[in-house]
């Protein structure tokens, strides 16, 4: 095996742990956060934007190369985001196959590596509220994907979607402290992305009181036709004072998921993200019938989308992902 492929990563060992010459993980490599900017290799601030899987338990047909692809070329965006329920129906902690879900983790970061993607795996507490519920099991999959991947250039590592409920910032940093130096130990350099309580929106705490780690960002997650102003406004304030700010999740309709979208409110808050540079995820790609949901129930194709597939929402955030640019 040629030991530049470093990691005995299943499927993609072929690959280059940074992804092929000349694609945009080769190009921008190993990531860092300086400041409240996320910058590459060279220091440059970099962009990274893409969709997020639904459920990988529910929805695995989205786990191959030419959905990745597709996402690649024809919606131009550059990482994926792979969310890893851990305590909905069959989640990682809540009576699914813990090696089946894990191996289709491994195959969506083979693929993105592959295809030169960056890649986000997202630990997706949202029943359980409080990250501390299934801490162990969170340890141990974080354990195994950042040893097998150690010399991968391209994830990063979201460590708690969204504490909600009950769950404080004291609680989620106490998570933090044991799940970053586990990582840590064995990707030294790894970007974490780190959730606040009130379903990622309380990043303010955060700011209040940061982790003592660095290449640390901190999630915020909006809905557009539920969150507005207020937590733009928070958005704002946290950079001004110097908060590194990622949006792994959003919805251009409410925060259930459905109802209409407020195509308005979604234009105001990727004009902030344009401003400030920030990295957006949209949720979510799969065929379930709901609104937020980028392809249309009944769409069973994987890859290589006609515009007449894809959902009002799909329509939509495909447009902006192009607009984007790289
Ligand atoms: C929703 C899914 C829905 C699923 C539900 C599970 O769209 O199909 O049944 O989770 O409880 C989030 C969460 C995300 C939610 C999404 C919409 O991170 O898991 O997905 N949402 O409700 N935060 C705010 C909204």
């Amino acid at each position: 095996m040629n030991p530049a492929a470093g990691s005995a990563a299943p499927g993609g060992s072929e690959s280059s742990p940074s992804g092929p010459a000349g694609s945009f993980t080769a190009l921008h490599g190993a990531l860092s956060v300086d400041g409240s900017v996320l910058t590459d290799q060279n220091g440059d601030p970099v962009r990274l934007y893409g969709m997020s899987t639904h459920g990988i338990a529910w929805f695995p047909q989205y786990i191959s190369y030419d959905t990745f692809r597709t996402l690649r070329d024809d919606w131009n965006t550059n990482c994926v985001r792979l969310a890893l329920y851990s305590d909905e129906y069959n989640g990682y902690s809540s009576g699914g196959d813990k090696e089946k879900l894990t191996d289709l983790v491994k195959s969506g970061i083979d693929y993105a590596t592959e295809l030169g993607m960056y890649v986000i795996v997202d630990w997706h507490v949202l029943h359980d509220q409080d990250p501390n519920v299934h801490k162990e099991d969170a340890l141990g999959f974080f354990r195994e994907i950042s040893s097998l991947y150690r010399n991968h250039t391209n994830i990063l590592y979201e460590i708690c979607n969204e504490p909600n409920g009950y769950a404080t910032w004291d609680s989620v940093r106490s998570y933090a402290d044991e799940v970053i130096p586990l990582i840590r130990e064995n990707d030294e350099d790894a970007v974490i992305l780190v959730g606040s309580p009130a379903w990622s929106q309380n990043i303010d705490q955060a700011a209040a009181s940061p982790l003592e780690f660095d290449n640390v960002m901190y999630t915020l997650h909006f809905y557009a036709a539920t969150h507005t102003d207020d937590l733009r406004n928070r958005l704002e304030t946290c950079v001004n004072n110097g908060l590194p700010v990622f949006v792994s999740e959003f919805g251009m309709c409410d925060a259930s998921g459905n109802g209409g979208n407020d195509f308005v409110q979604a234009e105001k808050w990727m004009e902030l993200l344009d401003e400030y540079q920030i990295s957006f995820f949209c949720w979510s790609l799969a065929n379930k019938d709901e609104t937020c949901c980028v392809l249309n129930p009944g769409c069973e194709k994987t890859s290589d989308w006609a515009e007449s597939d894809l959902s009002e929402s799909g329509r939509w955030i495909r447009e902006r992902f192009i607009a984007t640019g790289l």
